[in-house]
């Protein structure tokens, strides 16, 4: 009898050579229908510890696909959630190089910092609190997929396309009840290609924060003090190449990425 070898070991090896190689691949529910959403997160968390070996650091995690908008965007139609390193992100004033992804789409989003450790809450005001920065982010996408095209357990997999992310300066701390309503204006090149407002995500994207802190604590994690939660994509995300630039509008925020 001969042990086959564990399929899973073989998508961490490709999505990291994906990465680096900046070679899409074909998504592995093409070649491995039973492909379980339990096996997806269990490639998740080695790909955090290939990466984490290699001296990349958690910088926070982000919830993917809790929007229409988004669900619809690619296609699936559950929540997923990742992890960010530190090495993703993206200062103001910084610019993204293409060249240095797949395919890179970028998206409007919530983003929320904690100044303090969040285990068990259950109700957005046992997070607020612990707060420190809440307010627009973009974050940016690449798929490690040929065609940014996948089923869940592949996005899943492939740490929820996560590649980047730039945070605002604009805190929303003082206003948190209003920040369900406040209007979110995406442009590329000046064009407005999407609208919306934060209740897109769940509600509220505060909401988003207790399923993540739900979801940690199933695996014994939580957020840490100085971590960083995207909340989801608020409207559906965009493609992005060389020369172009998108402007996240929000009230009192402008927050600008130069693609080169
Ligand atoms: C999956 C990641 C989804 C969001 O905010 O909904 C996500 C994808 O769209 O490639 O980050
Ligand atoms: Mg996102």
């Amino acid at each position: 009898m001969s042990a086959s070898p564990n399929p899973l070991t073989s998508f961490v090896d490709q999505l990291v050579d994906a990465r680096n190689s900046l070679r899409a691949i074909a998504q592995f529910s093409n070649t491995y229908p039973n492909f379980s959403v339990e096996e997806a997160y269990d490639v998740q968390a080695r790909l955090l510890e290939r990466d984490l070996a290699t001296g990349k650091r958690i910088a926070g995690y982000k919830m993917g696909l809790t929007s229409k908008a988004k669900q619809r965007d690619v296609n699936v139609f559950e929540s997923i959630h990742g992890y960010l390193t530190s090495d993703m992100e993206i200062f103001p004033g910084q610019t993204l190089t293409a060249s240095t992804r797949i395919h890179p789409r970028v998206e409007p989003e919530i983003a929320v910092v904690f100044g303090r450790s969040v285990a068990g809450a259950s109700r957005i005001s046992d997070l607020t609190s612990k707060i420190e920065y809440i307010g627009p982010a973009l974050e940016i996408l690449d798929s490690r997929y040929e065609n940014f095209t996948f089923q869940l357990p592949d996005v899943i997999a492939d740490n929820t396309s996560a590649s980047g992310f730039l945070l605002g300066t604009t805190n929303y701390l003082h206003r948190m009840e209003d920040i369900p309503l406040l209007g979110t204006v995406l442009r590329l090149n000046g064009d407005v290609v999407g609208t919306g407002a934060p209740a897109a995500v769940l509600g509220n994207p505060l909401i988003s924060v207790l399923e993540l802190v739900k979801r940690l604590a199933a695996n014994n994690r939580e957020i840490a003090a100085g971590q960083v939660v995207l909340t989801g994509g608020i409207t559906a995300s965009i493609s992005v190449k060389a020369t172009d630039w998108v402007e996240l509008l929000m009230p009192k925020a402008v927050l600008t990425l130069h693609v080169v």
